[in-house]
This record gives structure tokens, C-alpha cells and sequence, in this order.
């Protein structure tokens, strides 16, 4: 018998019973055929172990691009210091690393820029249940976590968002293994322009292998720390600690 992952997300009720429309990449994995068969419940490290972390999302052609990406949850932060950064066209911005590093850092907009970057056209799921395809432009997160110097009790991202919604900051997290994957970047760059307000300029995150309320959008810091205890309520985000997603948003 085959399991697909779609099955998988199905029985797992994943991403508050989301169905994301998409791969159908076959899991052959006999160990976890035999715990699901068994009728055990689907806990939230087991779709881990069964899909493979490392493994690419889909991309997309030119041609395949949505005619426009929209926008969802917070279109713009609006607070004063967002204001004037926009005003400044972010020229005194900068992105904050730290927690969990050897070397704290204050990146400028213009050094995210001129780093080597990565370009992928991806497909982006929401759980409200629209899809839509863009091109995002930036730099791996790989090469500022080397930069920064993880230090070795660093087992988790936080970003910190500049907008609130709902009245909440705005938070995410993420561990190593999607930090470093290779389509783990930081986007400054949707469909060959600068990234709109709407989208979550200065810089958004785009961690491919998850649901869209994974990708924060107006990143402004982000924290190596040691635990999942030590980002909002301890469980990961403002919709898991709110309103119960899933952590791992995995598609
Ligand atoms: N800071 C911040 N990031 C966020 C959100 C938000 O409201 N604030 N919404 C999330 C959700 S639910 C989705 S689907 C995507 C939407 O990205 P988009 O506006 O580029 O379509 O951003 C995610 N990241
Ligand atoms: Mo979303």
C-alpha cells in the first residue's frame, strides 16, 4: 500500500484542516506505514519523520506566474517607525540578528541586496485556501546564520514582524533544518520589483516547504534561541499560539 502526503495531511488535520492542493509525492516508509496503521494518533513529530525535510519545493516557469500575487493578513504595519522607514525608502532600516550568535548583527537593506542571492518561482498555499504563484528575489538565510555564528544550544528562528494584527505582534519561527534549506531566503524581490508594502517589505520570508503564515512578512529581527518556550506563548507563532495551527506547516 502507498500513502500519499496529501493522505497524510488529510489524516493528520494538519494546518487546521487545510487541504493544500498539490504534491502527491509517494512516502514508501514502512515504519511509518505500520505506526498510522495501527491507528495511533498522528503527533507532531511524525509527519516530520516522514517527509523528507531536505527535499526541494516545487518551481514554477515564467509563463506560470499568478497575473497578480495578492496580499493577506496585514497589508501594511502602519506604525509610526514603519511609516518613516518607508518614507526614508528604508535607507536607515536595518535587520537585527541575534539571541543565540556569536556575532550580533544590524544588517542594511543595501548589504541584504548586494549579498549573493537566489531567485526561485514558487507556489505559495494558504490555509484560507487560495494559491498563488511569484518569483522571490534574496539572499539564503543560510549565509547570514554563518555569518552570525549559531551557537550551539541554537535549535530555533524567531522573526520578529514589525506589524500587529489583531492588536498581537506578529511572529513566526522555524528550525535549523528549514533555516538552512536551500530555498530558505529572505525576499526583497517579488516578480522582478521590490517588495510591495502588501507583501511585507523591506524583507519577507520565504520558507517554500511550509503553508503561507509560515513566511513573515516585515521581518525586523531575528533570534537564534534554544527552545520553542522562548518565542510568544511557547508555541512557536501568533496563529499557533492563538489560534492553534500547527508549528510545523509542512506541504
Ligand atoms: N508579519 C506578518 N506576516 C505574515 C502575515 C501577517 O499578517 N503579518 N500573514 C501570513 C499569512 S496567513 C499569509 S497567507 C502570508 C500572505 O503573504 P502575502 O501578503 O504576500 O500574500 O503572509 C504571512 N505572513
Ligand atoms: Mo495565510
Amino acid at each position: 500500500m502507498i500513502l500519499t502526503r496529501r493522505g497524510l495531511i488529510v489524516g493528520s488535520a494538519a494546518a487546521g484542516g487545510a487541504l493544500v492542493a498539490g504534491c502527491d509525492r509517494v512516502i514508501q516508509n514502512d515504519t511509518a506505514r505500520a505506526i498510522l496503521f495501527k491507528g495511533e494518533d498522528m503527533h507532531r513529530g511524525l509527519q516530520r519523520a516522514l517527509i523528507d525535510r531536505d527535499a526541494l519545493a516545487p518551481t514554477f516557469t515564467q509563463a506560470e506566474l499568478s497575473p497578480v500575487f495578492r496580499s493577506n493578513g496585514t497589508r501594511n504595519p502602519n506604525t509610526p517607525t514603519y511609516q518613516r522607514h518607508v518614507a526614508e525608502n528604508f535607507a536607515n532600516w536595518r535587520l537585527q540578528v541575534g539571541g543565540l550568535v556569536d556575532r550580533p548583527m544590524a544588517i542594511p537593506l543595501n548589504v541584504l541586496r548586494s549579498m549573493p542571492q537566489r531567485a526561485q518561482i514558487t507556489r505559495h498555499d494558504c490555509v484560507e485556501g487560495w494559491s498563488a504563484i511569484g518569483k522571490w528575489q534574496g539572499p539564503q538565510l543560510a549565509g547570514i546564520l554563518v555569518a552570525a555564528g549559531l551557537k550551539p544550544n541554537a535549535r530555533y528562528l524567531k522573526f520578529t514582524c514589525a506589524d500587529l494584527y489583531g492588536g498581537k505582534p506578529y511572529y513566526e519561527s522555524i528550525d535549523l533544518i528549514d533555516a538552512f534549506h536551500p530555498q530558505t531566503i529572505l525576499a526583497w524581490a517579488l516578480n522582478d520589483r521590490v517588495l510591495p508594502i502588501g507583501n511585507g517589505a523591506p524583507i519577507r520570508l520565504r520558507v517554500e516547504r511550509q503553508l503561507g503564515y509560515k513566511h513573515a512578512k516585515y521581518v525586523e529581527r531575528i533570534d537564534a534561541v534554544a527552545s520553542l518556550k522562548d518565542v510568544g506563548l511557547g508555541r512557536g507563532g501568533f496563529w499557533e499560539d492563538y489560534v492553534d495551527y500547527d508549528w510545523y506547516a509542512g506541504i
